[in-house]
């Protein structure tokens, strides 16, 4: 008889947990999430997984906690036993992390080290291995092109700072104490669950709001950043497969190709069938603006400006460049991104355009909606 694997998941609710939480039900796991408490219902991501609590032997289980709770992190630990801790969960918006910058440290960094000594509390350095989601924003200003596991950091963001403490004491405790702990270094990776704030997801529901009659512009920061984007479906698989190794090891995971906002939106609007015309030169500046060609849209005739830079988006310093090597991943696990880029806009488009075309419907019959994009 098999016995069933048990994982803890931190950041269930967010987009990486929600996949692989999915991902690892399908394997035959049991798994747990950590939720935060909210004034609203944050399960929207897991919902469609749900099951009654009060089922025997159900296989999906969540558990209120936070990473900035020792006493709290140490019971969830003990109580559920993992085979498999995932540590997913994090204050993950960059230029938030500028604004709340001692939060981010306790959460991303101090949340990290909160977990692993959970872990050697308990006495479950030989039984419990360790996930730890460590990125691409590590690399900042970088040092290297491209990027791979040997290439020194150089953090850029109180984000970043937070989760190179937390890349270093999982090596600690990996060294230390002999537990099974790993660092995913994942470059950016999207999808349609992706958080409406990060950048592509802005994108593409700024656009198909524009293209619905339901918002007039769309207001971005620096157009030139490069970043090497792949699908979060392709990228929790290697999570769990850092973990099925017979050593610990850090990998980076990436898709090696890389492309600007400005593109992203090219993107977007070609599948959306928006033209754009360019206006201006050196697309960071301010003034730098496009503008619709071609036909029109609902409450936007040919001419007006659809895409304008609001410098509120700049961030004190920024990572222009991101391009990752993902040659260690593909050699030592087998992994190669199966989603391409246009495939994921395309999705991410389909679902945007389908949720703009409800509210569309909604405010025609005079319901409110809230479609502010930030
Ligand atoms: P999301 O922002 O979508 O999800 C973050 C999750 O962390 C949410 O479930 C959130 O809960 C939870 N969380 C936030 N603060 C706390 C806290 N104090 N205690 C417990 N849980 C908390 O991020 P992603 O899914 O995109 O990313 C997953 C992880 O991977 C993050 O650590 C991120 O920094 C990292 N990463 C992400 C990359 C990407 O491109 N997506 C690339 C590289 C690394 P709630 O829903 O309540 O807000
Ligand atoms: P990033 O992702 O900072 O790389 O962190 P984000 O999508 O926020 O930004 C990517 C690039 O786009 C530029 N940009 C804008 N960004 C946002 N959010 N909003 C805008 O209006 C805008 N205009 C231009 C940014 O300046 C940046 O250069 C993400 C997060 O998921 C992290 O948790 C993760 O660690 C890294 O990816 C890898």
């Amino acid at each position: 008889m098999t016995t069933q694997k048990v994982a803890l998941i931190t950041g269930i609710t967010g987009q990486d947990g929600s996949y692989l939480a999915e991902f690892l039900l399908e394997k035959g796991y049991i798994v747990h999430g950590i939720k935060r408490r909210a004034s609203l219902f944050n399960t929207e991501r897991v919902d469609h997984i749900y099951q009654d609590p009060h089922i025997q032997n159900a296989n999906f289980r969540l558990h209120y906690g936070d990473l900035t709770d020792t006493s709290n992190l140490i019971r969830i630990v003990q109580e559920t036993q993992p085979d498999e801790i995932y540590n997913l969960g994090a204050q993950s918006h960059v230029a938030v992390s500028f604004e709340s910058p001692e939060y981010t440290a306790d959460v991303d960094g101090i949340g990290t080290l909160r977990l692993l000594e959970a872990i050697r509390i308990l006495g479950l350095e030989k039984k419990t291995r360790f996930y730890q989601a460590s990125t691409s924003e590590l690399y900042g200003l970088v040092q290297e092109v491209p990027q791979k596991e040997t290439t020194p950091f150089y953090p850029r963001s109180p984000y970043a700072v937070a989760k190179m403490y937390a890349y270093w004491i999982t090596v600690n405790y990996r060294e230390a104490y002999g537990i099974y702990a790993c660092n995913g270094i994942l470059f950016n990776h999207e999808s349609p669950r992706r958080g409406e704030t990060f950048v592509t997801r802005k994108i593409t529901r700024g656009l198909a709001n524009i293209s619905q009659g339901l918002e007039s512009c769309l207001y971005m920061g620096n157009m030139d950043a490069l970043r090497d984007w792949g699908h979060a479906k392709d990228y929790v698989r290697m999570q769990w497969l850092m973990l099925q190794q017979e050593n610990p090891d850090d990998f980076v995971i990436a898709t090696g190709v890389q492309y600007s906002v400005r593109q992203f939106i090219e993107m977007t609007a070609a599948e959306l069938g928006i033209t754009l015309q360019w206006q201006g030169s050196g697309v960071s500046e301010q003034g730098v603006v496009a503008a619709l060609s071609g036909n029109e849209l609902p409450g936007v005739k040919v001419g007006d400006v659809i895409v304008k830079i609001d410098p509120r988006y700049f961030r004190p310093t920024e990572v222009e460049t991101l391009l990752g090597d993902p040659v260690k991943a593909k050699q030592k696990l087998g992994w190669t991104p199966e989603i391409t880029l246009n495939q994921m806009v395309k999705e991410m488009v389909a679902a945007d355009l389908a949720k703009a075309k409800q509210h569309a419907l909604l405010k025609h019959h005079g319901y409110k909606i809230a479609v502010s994009v930030e």
